[in-house]
């Protein structure tokens, strides 16, 4: 492992161009459920049977109900080291922070020029998409009443986060597509198997990249990057910040 961090870690040092690639494993260690661990499960189902489209028209009530629980348990968590050091690098490197989280933690630890590709789960949009509103912040735990009504319209409102069958906004898969154009290409915390984040890794290492995993196990990515380093975030990324 220590040979594994120091080859990463003079990268990150030579390089000027970083780009990290965040999951839900990011999150973990500040108490953020991940969506494929065992503490992924609500009731009986699974993320991927609550976060589509089709989902939230069968049964809007539940969708929301699965939202507003995990808000409940994201506005108790706070950002770990692994936030802290990602922020660090956005703000000290210009480091390009791409992230499948919703859970907004990377912006509370102040990290710089953050793409949320997913979306954020403390924005809410008009789910009739009434006088084309952009997503509106609404932070509030508990939410007043469920399902959440457009102010505008008064119609059905949704979790302004991108579900499964959905396109991300273009803005966001142009800003990603284009930092994978960088010298070092971290990818950390992410089951690697929701695309198209997870095409990102191949994307890089295409245009030359240095790419590395930082991850608790093998992932559909670890047989692609250049070094896959196995151990936690929040203790693997501070080992790596701390040599430059
Ligand atoms: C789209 C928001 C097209 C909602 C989420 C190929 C190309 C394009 C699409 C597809 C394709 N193949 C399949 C698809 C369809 C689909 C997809 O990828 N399906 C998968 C399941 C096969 N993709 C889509 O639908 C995407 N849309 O492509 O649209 C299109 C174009 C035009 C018009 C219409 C459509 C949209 C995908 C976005 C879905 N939304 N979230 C919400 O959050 O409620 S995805 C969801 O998964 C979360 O965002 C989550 O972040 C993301 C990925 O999961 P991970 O972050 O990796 O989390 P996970 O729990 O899986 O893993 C955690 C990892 O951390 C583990 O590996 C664990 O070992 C590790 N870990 C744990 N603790 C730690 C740790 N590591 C380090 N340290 C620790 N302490």
């Amino acid at each position: 492992m220590d040979e594994a961090i120091a080859t990463v870690s003079a990268r990150l040092r030579n390089a000027s161009r970083i780009t990290i690639l965040t999951g839900a494993g990011v999150s973990a260690a500040s108490g953020v459920p991940t969506f494929r661990g065992a503490d992924g499960l609500w009731r009986e189902y699974r993320p991927e049977e609550l976060a589509t489209p089709e989902a939230f028209v069968r049964d809007p009530q539940l969708v929301w109900e699965w939202y507003a629980w995990r808000r409940e348990k994201i506005a108790g968590c706070q950002p770990n080291a692994a936030h802290d050091v990602i922020a660090a690098w956005s703000r000290e490197r210009g480091a390009r922070v791409l992230t499948q989280n919703v859970d907004d933690l990377h912006l509370r630890a102040g990290t710089e020029g953050l793409v949320r590709m997913h979306g954020s789960i403390w924005e809410i949009s008009c789910w009739n998409e009434c006088r084309g509103l952009a997503p509106w912040r609404d932070a509030r735990v508990p939410l007043p009443e469920l399902p959440v009504r457009c102010p505008h319209c008064h119609g059905l409102a949704r979790p302004a986060v991108v579900w499964f069958g959905e396109a991300l906004r273009d803005e966001d898969v142009l800003a990603a597509v284009e930092a994978t154009a960088c010298d070092v290409f971290l990818t950390v915390g992410t089951s690697a198997v929701v695309y198209p984040a997870a095409g990102l890794v191949q994307r890089a290492k295409a245009q030359g990249a240095f790419t590395a995993e930082i991850n608790l196990e093998p992932t559909p990515a670890s047989s692609a990057v250049d070094v896959a380093i196995h151990g936690p975030a929040e203790d693997i990324l501070p080992a790596l910040g701390g040599r430059w």
